[in-house]
């Protein structure tokens, strides 16, 4: 399998269908958007977004099957299996800021191969291949340096349908905002995690996430030379509902915090 070729023939579908999307923002209005359940929105971007990606990744790799948040398609791969977010970021797209983006992951035998984040508004594209670099428009990308904490800014996304977590995450965020450079809520865990893989953020650590928000993104991290996992076991490839991810040198710290401040609230 040339995964290299693979990696950049699905980057052109994806560009196609950031397109589509950034094209549609331009008319879109409040009274386009359907809510799912509490706080989780879906507009006709997003699904109409997602055909255009299963369609052209089918095409792609006629074997792989696919896992997607909108579910436009059931079909399950014996061995590879494409993991997509059309529109992670809805919430900001929906309200006109433009910070969203598309994430689309291919796993092996359940082992992420492929894994692409693109920022629509900004054009940027990061991405990697198994046994390749981690890559931003071409130029290769790495996690940051920074040893310590307190020369670290991080990312984090507020809970906004599970509020029983409420007190511990809160309880996380005394503890970090006074000892770090300060902590960012883009609003889409894909793009976080891309930020982690290019050193613009030296961590993340969200709840609440599903598979297809983190499983590109997660990739980019370890590819780029840094950890991302669960906050329990930290395991090396993230199924998602909750991550830590980071330059490494300050996993630990987080991961102390994170881990006495939830236990505390038990
Ligand atoms: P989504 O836009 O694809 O739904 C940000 O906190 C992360 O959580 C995003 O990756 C976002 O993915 C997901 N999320 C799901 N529902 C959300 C909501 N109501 N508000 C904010 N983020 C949400
Ligand atoms: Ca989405």
């Amino acid at each position: 399998m040339d995964y290299r070729k693979l990696c950049l023939n699905a980057i052109d579908i994806i560009h196609k269908t950031g397109e589509y999307i950034k094209r549609e923002s331009q008319a879109f209005t409040q009274q386009m958007v359907e809510t799912k359940s509490h706080n989780s929105f879906v507009s006709y971007v997003d699904l109409k977004a997602e055909q255009r990606l299963v369609d052209g990744l089918d095409k792609l790799l006629p074997e792989a099957g696919f896992i997607t948040e909108e579910e436009t398609i059931r079909k399950s791969g014996e061995v590879f299996n494409w993991v997509i977010d059309p529109l992670d970021g809805t919430t900001n797209f929906i309200h006109g800021l433009p910070v969203y983006s598309i994430s689309v992951a291919l796993m092996e035998n359940g082992k992420p191969v492929i894994g692409i984040v693109y920022e629509v508004e900004r054009h940027e594209t990061f991405y990697t291949w198994v046994n390749g670099a981690a890559y931003r428009n071409g130029y290769k990308i790495n996690v940051s340096s920074s040893p310590t904490l307190s020369e670290s800014l991080l990312a984090t996304g507020f809970p906004y349908h599970d509020f029983a977590i409420m007190d511990s995450y809160f309880e996380i965020l005394k503890e970090l905002l006074p000892n770090t450079r300060g902590l960012r809520r883009m609003g889409s865990a894909a793009i976080d995690l891309a930020y982690v893989a290019c050193g613009r953020f030296d961590a993340y650590f969200e709840y609440g996430l599903s598979h297809w928000d983190v499983a590109a993104g997660a990739f980019l991290v370890q590819q780029a030379g840094g950890v991302a996992g669960r906050f329990e076991e930290n395991s090396k490839h993230s199924t998602g509902d909750q991550i830590l991810a980071s330059n490494g040198k300050i996993h630990q710290e987080i991961l102390s915090i994170i881990t006495e401040k939830m236990m505390a609230s038990e």
